[in-house]
């Protein structure tokens, strides 16, 4: 079969596959970009499950690079629904005519450079063929599906599905027995709603966590009128972040003010809820002691609303501080237990031993279901991107290259695989960001890297290995002065997917400190990286 040639091939339609089409276009290139879904949307296209919407705040979920797009758009809610972020990014791709160069149902499954031509030969599962001289992954962190591996699935009666490859049609829970795995942001978003569809909920817990009220509402107009007159100043205000959000962190320390003064901080950071509630103060995720006033008034307030106290102590996390995980938000999660239809198996302390043809057994007896929803989660970061066969330089694997876990420079290029980028790597701020500022930033950086290359008659930029090792130490380092670490069941670590690497993925320098980095860099005629 001949092989279609072009500029770039991004892989992946979601948010940065897209600005990443639009922007190479702009840059006078022509790009493919391949798409395993049937429709754009990425994340918000596979991820339909009951409740799916947004942690961060509409307003800022959103492109910034265009601002006739940013006033038009209207959103409706304080937090997105998986829905109209679907629309929202349904109506960038038919604003910017971006369709035409995407190849929708079209699943890459292998990658390689080939020396002789410099070239990358990419490979659909089709047999469809296409050659590039760049390639460019836009293929999410979060969207391996991590099914676990439980005795007897096959044989399940009933009916599973994992929330991040929920049926487009809908499931219908009405009078059915639901079991959900799984109490991660997914879990907490899916169980309040699945709790009000179904005859009987089973939450099956292997890990307590913590969880904010989301306080979702209408987006007034009011609020929609003050925020498009003022986006220059709330896009400066998420470059300038640690995470790619509007708000600042408190520069006070928990530690630094009376009891009476931080209770009186976390409650109305409790009530205006979201994310918001991890920047109450300076040192939340820079010191246990401070860290540990945040746990406990999360603690108490989960005691507080749950009504049976033994099923309160089962849901108070205890074996993380808050926000070394990915904190949830939610609507009504831990009120959801004092619903007579609802009931909480820890299987932490009574393991899940076999999935039967009526049910869940654990080491403590069967729970009878029609249905199982694995909010399990996903083989973050690495998942995806070791999913495709991605071989660079004397036909060396990624997936060997990363056999001990990711290494990169900057989280963009791994040495010894030229001309590839991947948006939003292991080693970038990525996951610990609010994702579309990140990615904006990273498909931005490429494009002008590219241009660069263009301009200088250059055919190859790689990474090399020197400053890939200095980059890994560094990812490193910025690691180990937070309390990230301390969560030693968090997908951060890889740790959720049985065998994988316990290596810390995303750069927890801050998001600010990174764009410094990688501009620095591009103003320096990119060192650390070999142009030929
Ligand atoms: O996945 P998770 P998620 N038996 O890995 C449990 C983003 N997100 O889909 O903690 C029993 O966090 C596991 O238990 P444990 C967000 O970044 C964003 O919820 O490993 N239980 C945990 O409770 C988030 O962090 C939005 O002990 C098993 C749960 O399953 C990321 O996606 C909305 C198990 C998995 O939690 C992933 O969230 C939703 C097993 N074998 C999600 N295996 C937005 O707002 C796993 N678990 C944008």
């Amino acid at each position: 079969m001949g092989r279609t040639e072009v500029d770039v091939v991004v892989v992946g339609a979601g948010f940065a596959g897209l600005y990443m089409l639009h922007r190479l276009r702009g840059a006078g290139l022509s790009a493919a970009v391949l798409e395993a879904g049937d429709g754009v949307g990425g994340t918000w296209y596979w991820n339909r499950y009951p409740g799916a919407r947004c942690d961060s705040e509409s307003y800022y979920y959103s492109y910034s690079f265009s601002e006739e797009l940013q006033q038009e758009w209207e959103w409706t809610e304080r937090y997105p629904t998986q829905a109209e972020i679907l629309r929202y990014l349904e109506h960038v791709a038919d604003r910017f005519d971006l369709r035409r160069d995407i190849r929708f149902g079209t699943r890459v499954t292998q990658a390689a450079f080939d020396d002789d031509t410099g070239r990358w030969d990419v490979r659909a599962e089709s047999g469809e063929r296409w050659s590039a001289q760049f390639l460019v992954t836009a293929v999410g962190c979060l969207s391996a599906a991590n099914i676990p591996r439980i005795p007897g699935l096959d044989g399940f009666g009933g009916e599973w599905f994992h929330t991040g490859r929920w049926p487009h049609e809908g499931v219908d829970l009405a009078g059915k027995r639901v079991g959900v795995v799984g109490t991660g942001s997914t879990g907490i978003q899916a169980i309040p709603v699945i709790a009000e569809q179904a005859a009987h909920l089973t939450v099956f817990q292997r890990t307590a966590n913590y969880s904010i009220p989301a306080r979702n509402g209408p987006m007034t107009r009011e609020f929609a009128a003050e925020v498009k007159a003022g986006y220059a100043d709330i896009r400066a205000r998420q470059r300038a972040s640690t995470n790619g959000h509007p708000f600042t962190i408190s520069p006070t320390s928990a530690l630094a003010v009376t009891d009476e003064e931080r209770r009186a901080v976390y409650e109305a950071a409790w009530e205006r809820g979201g994310l918001r509630f991890r920047a109450s103060f300076a040192d939340l995720l820079a010191d246990r002691a401070a860290n540990d006033t945040a746990s406990d008034f999360i603690r108490d307030k989960i005691r507080g609303i749950v009504h049976d106290p033994a099923t309160a102590e089962k849901l108070v996390p205890l074996d993380h501080p808050f926000a070394t995980k990915r904190p949830p938000i939610d609507t009504h999660y831990f009120e959801t237990y004092n619903r007579p239809n609802v009931s909480l198996v820890d299987v932490g302390a009574t393991p899940i031993e076999e999935v039967t043809a009526t049910g869940v057994r654990t080491s403590d007896g069967e729970h009878e279901l029609d249905v199982i929803v694995f909010a399990t989660g996903f083989d973050a970061m690495t998942g995806p991107l070791l999913g495709i066969d991605i071989r660079g330089a004397g036909g060396v694997a990624l997936r060997d290259r990363w056999a001990a876990g990711p290494v990169s420079y900057l989280g963009l290029q791994v040495a010894g695989f030229p001309n590839l980028f991947t948006i939003t790597g292991p080693g970038s701020p990525s996951v610990l960001t609010n994702m579309p500022t990140s990615i904006e930033q990273h498909v931005d950086w490429i494009t002008d890297a590219v241009e660069h290359l263009r301009e200088e008659g250059v055919d190859r930029m790689e990474a090399t290995t020197a400053a890939q090792d200095a980059w890994v130490a560094h990812v490193n380092e910025a690691a180990a002065r937070t309390l990230l670490p301390e969560a030693g069941t968090s997908w951060y670590l890889g740790a959720n997917v049985p065998g994988k690497p316990r290596v810390f993925m995303p750069y927890a320098g801050g998001f600010a400190a990174y764009v410094r980095a990688c501009d620095e860099v591009a103003a320096d005629g990119y060192p650390g990286f070999e142009l030929t």
